[in-house]
């Protein structure tokens, strides 16, 4: 229409029209402009923050065109959308990201030198936006780099926390300590208040179910929360293509209740303005577990408050994503031609009954027309089968917060079932996602019905989904709504980015644009033949090597430790958790300390020398997890200052676990470790990240790991440790037919006997965690360590063989591909969400 054409003339607006397509002369222009004006700071003393800040808002500016222009395009086209709901979105660092994107980088790292500053330092002021805990938060960030870059239209939809995950230290003992990550302090360049996009968000008081036969009902009362839009711009790589993340805080409705501030109840008003507040202050720690196991919860990460947010999210997005869809002029009924929603995990699964009481009670459609939009709108991403991860939220608390939802539920709940009797199911328990006692919500089971289709994130996974948690649902609605998509990585990041050298070797070498294979990562084939070419592998080690001296460097800087760099690197980074077993990774080092104290002098000349890294957060209250990471950190004091070792084995565990550092670890890797109990790790993502850069694998047959396998071939990774078909036997075997560890695995009897006999120091403190092994063992240690040992002999010798070494490296990083997160993306566009390119034009109006 009319109206999206400018007011006065449009020669006057063209003319105003900033474009992207800078010289080194403009951007230090900008960049100065920004320091005077944005900044009100002077050109003289300067400091590295301030010219990252004067960068930042310089490249911002760039965004910012491409993103109206993909914005207006979008509005004028109409095609259909996809949103990405999500709880996390791990960005880390955007401007070295933003600037490959806009393809500025060369220009920026000149201009900037010009103004007398280095881009490196420049870069590491910024400091990560963490808002996600792990895998599942960093998968989402690299799903919107690749929606970008493809030129989909997809928005993210999430929560603006005013502290991330928390900053990990470590103290005197070997302790994790949690301090807090104001990472909003220094302000965020990379983000726009929308103050003028709000929607009042309603909690607790009633719902009445009016008598008109209509099933509608009129929930009132309560309390309600103001949530505030924030946009993050999210670039395409070689496009202007520039996608949107909406994150939303929560901001009480009018300052503070002025009603019980003129009662003389200040504290009252303020509490409530408070509790408003309090809905996006922080980013809940805990990753794979709804709670602690075995704890109480601290009282501000209460179960209330998680719930809270969750509604808070869903209820904004999809208030936004309804104003969008009603503003373009449709048709409700045609609501699933124009949207597609993507759950990622089960935390908004509330917007499945939010769509229904939105649909039903403001849109007066009837329950049966409801559904119909529902069940085409939704996705569902299962992303663990991990029992204590699935959540499950207590009646009694959902009756209380979201009184209208929960009688929905009952609803979606009662339909189902006389479905299932219509459908001569016999057990009609299958949807009974109401279950127990007291009475709880099984969110896995109501996404899984809610939904279009559900995926798990690597083909094991899905199947295991399949096969154990959503089993009735598969024989209830058949299997062909059940797929998978594995996971992926976006290359820009985690080559061109963390690894500019071997980036530039490899285009080099394929002789095509790096824009070429940085969009088609199959094009990596090409390097193969390579692998013959000894000069080639020269230069591939060489840069391997310079990865390394990078990573001691860093070491060296933050921590003031000295890596020796002649050695092999191994490398496990990742949350702690039992399941991920990391025990059994620092019980591998132990054993394999005291059999270098055993050897002679001329025995440890044919050692291979292992430099060993652990890094990774533990949640706050999960205490076996905790101790983890203090035997780690005590025994690598132990075995760094031992004379008749150091020279062999050195470890450490790098505090604070980041993107950032991720950056600077991944690439430095000769072998990393992902060895999961079989079937518990639902995919996992770095091992890809370290396989793309050239790191060998060292891992069970689980998750992604049996997919990157048959990639790379099987001669090129490290398998050990029991299948998944057997982990339950054995579990079984624990329980009621245990073999004393003496017997059944005396090396490992032994590694624990010497932690116990406090070699290590500790002072008993960690028999808890040993007893875990010596009792239960449910996550299979006492299983898989002598096939773990053997494996990791297996690794040094072949590492010793350094031109096969160099050759494997090579294949692997040339068969990976397939893990693009452009892949999995454009899996989920065509097969799911059903969406297209949309094409953007460069500038202008
Ligand atoms: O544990 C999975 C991890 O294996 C996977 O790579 C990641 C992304 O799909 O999701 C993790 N799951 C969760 O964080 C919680 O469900």
């Amino acid at each position: 229409g009319k109206d999206q054409w400018p007011r006065g003339d449009e020669g006057v607006w063209r003319d105003g029209m900033r474009t992207v397509d800078k010289d080194v002369q403009a951007v230090t222009r900008s960049i100065v402009g920004h320091v005077q004006t944005s900044l009100a700071r002077q050109a003289y003393n300067l400091d590295n923050l301030g010219a990252y800040q004067a960068a930042a808002l310089s490249a911002r500016d760039d965004l910012l065109v491409n993103w109206n222009t993909t914005q207006l395009t979008f509005t004028r086209k109409q095609p259909k959308r996809a949103y990405y709901l999500s709880l996390e979105f791990l960005m880390g660092r955007t401007l070295d990201n933003a600037l490959l994107n806009l393809g500025l980088k060369d220009k920026f790292t000149d201009g900037v030198q010009k103004l007398g500053f280095n881009m490196e330092d420049v870069i590491e002021q910024e400091r990560d936006a963490a808002l996600g805990n792990g895998g599942l938060g960093r998968l989402a960030a690299c799903y919107l780099d690749s929606s970008a870059s493809q030129e989909l239209p997809v928005w993210g939809y999430g929560l603006r926390y005013k502290y991330g995950i928390f900053q990990q230290l470590i103290s005197p003992q070997g302790e994790q300590l949690e301090a807090p990550d104001p990472w909003l302090d220094n302000q965020n360049p990379w983000e726009l208040p929308r103050l003028d996009v709000t929607y009042d968000i309603r909690f607790y008081g009633r719902a009445d179910r009016l008598d008109d036969g209509t099933g509608r009902a009129v929930w009132h009362g309560g309390q309600e929360v103001l949530a505030v839009a924030y946009d993050v711009m999210i670039p395409g790589y070689d496009t202007a293509s520039t996608n949107n993340l909406r994150l939303w805080e929560s901001k009480p409705q009018r300052g503070f209740d002025l009603n019980s501030f003129n009662a003389g109840n200040y504290e009252g008003a303020v509490e409530a303005s408070n509790s408003a507040s309090a809905i996006t202050s922080v980013l809940y720690p805990n990753d794979h577990t709804t709670c602690a196991p075995n704890r109480s919860i601290p009282i501000h990460f209460g179960k209330e408050l998680r719930l809270k947010q969750q509604y808070f999210w869903t209820a904004a997005s999809l208030a936004d994503i309804m104003r969008r869809f009603k503003n373009a002029g449709k048709n409700i009924r045609e609501f699933p031609d124009f949207v597609a929603i993507q759950l990622n995990d089960t935390h908004p699964t509330l917007a499945i009954p939010e769509l229904m009481r939105i649909l039903i009670d403001d849109e007066d459609l009837t329950w049966d027309q409801a559904w119909t939009i529902v069940t085409n709108t939704f996705f569902y991403t299962n992303h663990t089968v991990l029992p204590e991860a699935l959540e499950k939220w207590p009646v009694p608390l959902i009756e209380n917060v979201l009184p209208r939802h929960m009688q929905i539920i009952y609803d979606i709940s009662m339909n189902g079932q006389v479905l299932l009797a219509s459908n001569h199911v016999s057990d009609i328990q299958l949807t009974a996602f109401v279950e127990g006692q007291p009475k709880q919500v099984r969110m896995a089971h109501l996404a899984c019905i809610g939904s279009r289709k559900v995926n798990g994130v690597a083909e094991l996974h899905s199947e295991l989904v399949q096969t154990t948690i959503l089993k009735d649902f598969v024989e209830f609605e058949g299997v062909s709504k059940f797929g998978n998509v594995t996971n992926g990585i976006t290359p820009r990041r985690w080559l061109d980015q963390c690894n500019p050298e071997l980036s530039a070797l490899i285009t080099k070498t394929l002789k095509i644009e790096k824009s070429v294979w940085l969009k088609d990562l199959t094009k990596l084939e090409g390097l193969l033949p390579f692998a013959e070419d000894k000069a080639f592998r020269a230069q591939w080690s060489a840069i391997k090597q310079r990865n390394k001296e990078r990573l001691a460097h860093h070491v060296q800087t933050t921590l003031g430790l000295i890596i020796r760099t002649d050695a092999m690197f191994d490398v496990q980074i990742k949350r702690i958790h039992e399941y991920k077993r990391q025990t059994l990774n620092i019980l591998g080092v132990i054993h394999r300390y005291f059999a270098l104290k055993k050897m002679t002098p001329e025995e440890k000349k044919k050692v291979n020398r292992r430099v060993v890294f652990f890094a990774g957060k533990a949640a706050p209250a999960y205490y076996i997890a905790k101790l983890t990471i203090r035997l780690i950190v005590n025994v690598a004091r132990v075995i760094n200052a031992d004379p008749d070792t150091k020279e062999y084995l050195q470890l450490y565990f790098l505090p604070d676990y980041s993107v950032s550092l991720a950056e600077v670890l991944i690439p430095a890797s000769d072998i990393s470790q992902h060895i999961s109990t079989a079937g518990t790790e639902a995919s996992g993502t770095s091992n890809m990240k370290f396989c793309l850069n050239g790191g060998l694998l060292l891992g069970t047959v689980d998750g992604a790991n049996i997919e990157i396998a048959e990639e790379v071939g099987e001669n090129n990774v490290f398998f050990f440790g029991h299948l998944t078909p057997a982990v339950e036997d054995l579990r079984y075997q624990h329980l009621y037919h245990p073999v004393p560890i003496e017997e059944k695995c005396p090396p490992l009897a032994f590694v624990l006997n010497q932690i116990s006999a406090g070699v290590f120091g500790g002072d008993g403190v960690y028999e808890p965690l040993l007893n875990t092994i010596r009792q239960s063992d449910y996550y299979l240690i006492t299983d898989d360590f002598d096939s773990y040992i053997a494996t990791l002999e297996m690794v040094d010798e072949a590492y010793l063989d350094k031109e096969e070494w160099i050759k494997k490296s090579i294949r692997t990083t040339a068969k990976m591909g397939k893990f693009s997160s452009d892949r999995a993306i454009n899996e989920y566009a065509e097969s799911y969400w059903n969406i297209e390119p949309v094409s953007i034009p460069t500038g202008g109006l």
